[in-house]
């Protein structure tokens, strides 16, 4: 007999992918598609649509309902093998709602292998432009949430990020408000996560708590929606959201559509979706509170898992666990990621990082007491609205310019300080640290890092974190329930492959890094 598969599938903001992996974790398939180029029809760029205003940004839901069947077809021209896949979940971009109709759950149901999805859904919706995790037009929606739970850090406390303009409340609060008709009419309303899930079962699938951390609409303690924050949102809120689920349930098996289309066994059970950022932390497997992942892409994020919430303000998010009932995770973004890392390459080492590199060999740990902060772009950790430089000497004043040398070794020891103060704030304290994104493959910006956390740093090599977590969590969704128990992600994960090690800390730079941060949080202070 065949061995069973696992398939994971990614919702994001560009594209749809597909990752399978077999019982040994080993990933044997993946197939994408992209929606600008694959379905032009809808018109996106980047896979959304912006409105005038600048700060509307949404999505056609139906977009995402076409990917799905073209996906699939792909897959099925491709001969994958869907009958041997045991379970599927999934990975949704964060934020970003769908508003079902009323009488969608039955258009759902009652789903034929005959007709394309998109022809039979077109009507499901009562909001045809659903926002997305890039819109930021809700400050007024957000400033009524913190006014009405008291402040931010009451928000924060409760829901486990004070209110963010792209968080689901709060968007859901500006239709409920700008579209009252389309409010009325709207049965249910799901992330984009559990949409793609409702689409697979056939029915309405439940928020997971992980991914419903993201909306300043749960409670992550008690890990069920917090009924002050639903009462400052919206009216009928409750009962257009549905109960939330444990991330690693079963939430049913797979719709008879699949089966007569695709070829899909009637088996095949559908483990709750969750987020991108959620899946992406099951992706590279960190499970223990002190497993740590820093993404250095467009814009750099750390996350990693953590045994108590403490949120705050002022510093990023947290979301109950995907992959730990008990556990939770931490989320920091920063805007100022790999294009200042770029700009500073381009200003003092001619564009290249071989020459980056050798000006960083240069210096020395701590820079001599130099200290820059680089905001190129507005800064979302600490919030910092204005775009500029700010360099300061030894003696801890204001300064016009660096060498290159020092200019090179401040822009990227800045970054991992702030990484270490900001990440200490909300709880985590990495033990290893797992360094991803297109910055990762530089080991020179390694080793800093290693240096500055003083511990060693990883890297993994599987791009698609998101569908690869989304392809873990089915097979540990599906171990879940074959075992009647909550099995430990740990031991699903046993099989893994073991990441490659790329830097191992110097105690005595660690030492110098350690004494800096004081200093270093004083002058950011004193320049926020
Ligand atoms: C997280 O809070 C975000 O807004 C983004 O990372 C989205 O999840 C991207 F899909």
């Amino acid at each position: 007999m065949s061995t069973p598969l696992y398939l994971g599938l990614d919702s994001s903001t560009q594209s749809l992918k597909a990752v399978a992996i077999d019982d040994r974790l080993g990933v044997v398939a993946e197939f994408a598609v992209n929606y600008d180029a694959d379905l032009p029809e809808f018109k996106t760029t980047g896979g959304v649509h912006r409105g005038a205003d600048g700060l509307t940004v949404t999505s056609p839901p139906l977009l995402w309902v076409a990917a799905l069947d073209l996906l699939f077809a792909r897959m099925k021209e491709a001969r994958f093998p869907f009958a041997r896949v045991v379970a599927v979940s999934g990975s949704g971009q964060q934020h970003g709602s769908v508003f079902f109709r009323q009488g969608a759950r039955t258009t759902l149901a009652g789903l034929k292998a005959t007709a394309p999805l998109r022809d039979q859904l077109k009507d499901a919706f009562a909001i045809g432009a659903s926002p997305v995790w890039m819109d930021s037009s809700t400050t007024r929606q957000c400033l009524a949430l913190e006014t009405a739970l008291g402040c931010p850090q009451a928000v924060a406390d409760l829901t486990g990020s004070r209110a963010y303009e792209r968080f689901t409340g709060n968007q859901i609060a500006k239709l409920a408000k700008a579209e009252p008709a389309g409010y009325e009419a709207t049965e249910r309303i799901t992330l984009v996560s559990s949409f793609v899930a409702s689409l697979l079962i056939g029915d309405y699938a439940p928020i997971d708590v992980s991914d419903g951390s993201g909306m300043n609409l749960l409670d992550i303690r008690r890990k069920a929606w917090a009924p002050r924050a639903l009462a400052a949102t919206a009216p009928g809120l409750d009962a257009r959201l549905g109960a939330p689920t444990a991330s690693h349930a079963t939430i049913g098996r797979i719709h008879p559509y699949y089966v007569g289309r695709y070829g899909f066994a009637t088996t095949c059970q559908v483990v709750a979706f969750s987020g991108d950022n959620p899946c992406s932390l099951a992706g590279l497997r960190l499970q223990e509170p002190g497993d740590v992942a820093i993404s250095l892409g467009t814009s750099d994020t750390m996350f990693g898992a953590l045994r108590e919430p403490r949120p705050s303000a002022s510093e990023g998010h947290i979301f109950a666990s995907p992959v730990d009932p008990d556990g939770y995770m931490a989320m920091i973004v920063y805007k100022n990621g790999s294009l200042t890392r770029e700009a500073i390459r381009d200003a003092v080492a001619e564009g290249s990082w071989s020459r980056f590199e050798a000006l960083l060999a240069k210096g020395v740990p701590g820079n001599g007491g130099s200290i820059g902060f680089y905001y190129k772009e507005p800064e979302i950790t600490p919030p910092v609205l204005k775009t500029g430089t700010h360099r300061f000497g030894p003696d801890g004043r204001p300064c016009t310019a660096f060498a290159p040398e020092a200019e090179v070794r401040a822009v990227v020891e800045g970054q991992f300080l702030s990484m270490r103060l900001h990440s200490g704030n909300v709880g985590l304290k990495p033990v290893q640290i797992l360094a991803t994104g297109g910055a990762s493959a530089n080991r020179s910006i390694l080793q800093v890092m290693s240096n500055v956390f003083g511990v060693p740093v990883f890297t993994a090599t599987q791009p698609n974190s998101a569908a690869l977590g989304a392809a873990y969590r089915a097979l540990h969704g599906w171990t879940c329930a074959a075992q009647g128990r909550f099995v430990p992600f740990a031991e699903v994960m046993k099989a893994a492959p073991p990441f490659t090690r790329a830097a191992m800390p110097d105690t005595k730079a660690n030492a110098v890094y350690t004494a800096m941060l004081p200093v270093y949080a004083k002058l950011e202070k004193s320049i926020g």
